[in-house]
């Protein structure tokens, strides 16, 4: 096998073009992007890839979950790929980069590739994770979860939105459900490339985060019932209300995760009133909570002190509340012989770098539970993500852009 040097270098200008021409597709005035999966932007985007995809010479495959494969032929094709990727969804108020710096720096590895007439001795696979961000459909990393084991097919297809659209019908209806089963297509390894979505690397002046570990995350939907009546003749004693009681419950939640701190945090980001109305006491609301560690046994202890808040409310305003996991995903280590080619990708080009652990929920947190798994973090703009503001230097891009491939070629090989 021969080596590349390490001053192979992928084209910055072209990376940081591609990225601003696919921000394009569910634009927003801020500056942000509203891309919801599997919605209309989300096709523009992902037609946008295919064809991209196609003119590189990959090999294009979609699963019967949407996701997008770009496989690009090794010499050795009795081994399994590398895989390189990440998402193309966002947030509703999301931004430029999360997600999309990794997909698109997958494509531009495989076109500096091709450039520099390099064949790989394992071949090496871009992939686009359906629905990274569970903002429409929950759960999130719900693709990569079905690939890595943790849900069947068709419990992820009968996952439904808002409106009551089930991915499956929302597949259909952009034209990407695909026949290739989940998980037929092997992977030899992954490596995620993504922006922080925190503080710490701009804050230290690093490059490139070398990500050896993942916080746990658990997700919950809610429900809060009460009793619907007038708002001027209800007398305050007599109420139950529905609202008050998710008041005091949001910041429960809060409270929570300050007393398991400092190492935990949780969220309340979805509540609705059933019936809204400005003279009626609510009766009934739904809402959502997200809890982060990376520890197992602060997320058992702060679900156990949930569950106790929910009791203690419920009984005191007497109403009835439900609290359901409907997402529990452990914290990932990974795998260390890649987090080390990670670092010395890094080490090797000159790049300043920490070891770090990713706060944020990840494909490649999935991939990690079946095959060998890294991510390598750039710095981000004040540490701002999932919000219109976020934005990363066209240098961090192009140097997370460059460790990416090198790791990619430390792991399948160089062939000539
Ligand atoms: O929620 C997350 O951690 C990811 O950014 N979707
Ligand atoms: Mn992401
Ligand atoms: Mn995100």
């Amino acid at each position: 096998m021969t080596k590349v040097a390490s001053n192979l270098q992928i084209d910055s200008v072209r990376l940081w073009d591609t990225i601003h021409e696919t921000a394009k597709f569910g634009a927003t005035p801020k500056g942000g992007v509203r891309r919801l999966t599997l919605g209309p932007e989300d096709k523009q985007v992902r037609d946008w890839f295919r064809k991209a995809c196609e003119a590189t010479g990959l090999e294009v495959h979609v699963d019967a979950l949407g996701t997008m494969f770009g496989l690009r032929k090794g010499r050795d094709m009795s081994k399994a790929p590398v895989g390189l990727g990440s998402h193309l969804d966002t947030q509703p108020t999301g931004g430029k980069f999360d997600g999309v710096l990794g997909t698109l720096a997958a494509l531009e590895v495989v076109r500096t590739l091709n450039e520099a007439g390099i064949e790989t001795e394992a071949p090496i696979c871009i992939v686009n994770w359906t629905n990274e961000e569970g903002s429409r459909f929950a759960p999130a990393t719900m693709a990569s979860a079905a690939y890595a084991g943790d849900y069947t097919t068709d419990y992820i297809l009968s996952r439904k939105d808002a409106a009551g659209v089930s991915v499956g019908e929302a597949l259909d209806g952009i034209g990407y459900r695909g026949t290739e089963p989940v998980a037929q297509r092997k992977l030899g390894a992954f490596v995620e490339l993504h922006i922080e979505q925190g503080p710490l690397l701009e804050a230290e002046n690093k490059t490139i985060g070398v990500v050896d570990r993942g916080q746990g995350i658990t997700w919950y939907d809610g429900t809060i019932t009460g009793f619907e009546s007038h708002a001027g003749t209800t007398p305050m004693p007599l109420r139950r209300d529905a609202l008050t009681a998710l008041s005091e419950f949001v910041l429960a939640v809060e409270r929570t995760a300050k007393a398991h701190g400092p190492n935990a945090v949780s969220t309340v980001g979805e509540a609705v009133i059933a019936a809204p109305s400005r003279n009626v006491i609510p009766g009934e609301v739904a809402f959502t909570v997200d809890v982060r560690s990376p520890d197992t046994e602060t997320l058992a202890a702060i679900d156990k002190d949930l569950q106790a808040a929910a009791v203690e409310i419920a009984a005191r305003r007497k109403v009835a509340m439900t609290l359901t996991a409907i997402w529990q995903k452990p914290p990932t280590i990974f795998n260390a012989t890649l987090v080390d080619a990670v670092e010395h990708a890094a080490e090797a080009i000159g790049y300043s770098h920490r070891r770090i652990t990713s706060g944020a929920g990840h494909d490649a947190c999935n991939l990690a539970n079946v095959v060998p798994a890294a991510m390598i973090f750039v710095p981000c703009k004040d540490g701002i993500s999932h919000n219109e503001l976020e934005d990363a230097t066209q240098a961090d891009c192009t140097a997370g852009a460059n460790v990416l491939m090198h790791t990619v070629l430390a792991l399948a090989g160089v062939a000539s």
